[in-house]
């Protein structure tokens, strides 16, 4: 080859692929799609989660990151600083974490800690456990540098009293009594990773542990096919394992939707409870596409998608 020749193929291979990134950039299909989505009206903790996500910060760190804020919000009486206590005035709090890989850390009744969902990831990496529950998992915290903290705020100490006076005690459906945060984070590598932090069902009795911190149950992923988390009343989705089995029917080829709408009906169908409950799934497949179920009305959960945070209506059985 003449070299005149030889220059000119180098330069033009080298244009055509500068060209065909370039076109690549600019066709949707070759942009990695992040997307990040969390139960209920967790705007903030999406938004975190979601930016850092385009910043190309893994699925796992933001989500983590994401549902701190939740945990932080002493408005949010249903996780973290501010969760309402058990029936005997102490808060409890339960989460769980899982990865890309099928890693999973979680932490179960545990006091005085705020960052549980982190917490939980702590457990994943730095000890070769899983699951730690009540003192122990307290005093990995303290040994790890987690700050102790009362939990129990002023609001949320009141709350309690005035709930003493009849103790009455039955789950109430729907945003005044839950808010916990599910979080599933899709990232630039095409992994998805997730977390889910809650104090659990107000005025609970002492020692109980709902389905957040079960992987399976709360939240759960598989790096192949997609990842789920729940909401609602713990013992219900418990029950049916629920997560797992939505992950598990979007194997079989269901869309995240159906997926969630199937799981929903499950519980519905073998229900033996006279009160009313609420339960809801979201749940996100590798390609991105998302759904979300639940049994009664109200549900919402938060979307980031192509940089815009949206809250979405859930339909529901009822
Ligand atoms: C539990 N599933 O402990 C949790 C409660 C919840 O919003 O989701 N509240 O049963």
């Amino acid at each position: 080859m003449k070299r005149r020749n030889f220059i000119f193929d180098i330069f033009s291979v080298g244009l055509m692929s500068s060209l065909s990134t370039k076109l690549k950039a600019k066709n949707f299909n070759f942009i990695p799609k992040v997307r990040s989505i969390s139960t209920w009206k967790t705007k903030e903790a999406n938004h975190r989660a979601g930016l850092m996500l385009d910043k190309g910060i893994d699925g796992l760190t933001a989500a983590v990151a994401g549902v701190a804020v939740e945990e932080e919000n002493p408005k949010n009486s249903t996780v973290g600083y501010g969760g309402a206590p058990d029936r005997t005035g102490k808060v409890t709090l339960d989460a769980c974490v899982m990865n890309h890989l099928g890693d999973c850390g979680s932490v179960l009744a545990v006091e005085n800690i705020v960052n549980v969902a982190s917490l939980a990831r702590d457990v994943m990496e730095k000890t070769p456990h899983v699951m730690l529950a009540g003192k122990g998992a307290e005093n990995f915290a303290i040994s790890e540098g987690y700050k102790e903290t009362n939990l129990l705020t002023e609001k949320s100490k009141e709350d309690w009293k005035k709930w003493l006076e009849s103790e009455k005690y039955r789950p109430i459906i729907n945003i005044e009594n839950h808010d916990t945060i599910g979080m599933l984070c899709l990232d630039k590598n095409n992994n998805i990773s997730g977390a889910c932090t809650t104090s659990g069902l107000a005025y609970k009795m002492r020692g109980r542990v709902g389905d957040s911190p079960i992987i399976g149950s709360g939240l759960f992923i598989d790096n192949n096919v997609g990842g789920a988390v729940a909401t609602g009343l713990g013992e219900e989705v418990l029950k049916t394992v629920g997560s797992f089995l939505v992950v598990e029917l979007m194997r079989q080829g269901r869309s995240p939707q159906e997926a969630c709408e199937a799981a929903i009906k499950r519980i519905v169908s073998s229900n033996t409870q006279e009160n009313k409950f609420q339960v809801a799934y979201i749940a996100m497949n590798k390609n991105g596409d998302v759904g979300s179920y639940s049994i009664e009305p109200g549900f919402t959960y938060m979307d980031y998608f192509r940089g815009q945070n949206k809250e979405k209506i859930t339909e529901s059985v009822f």
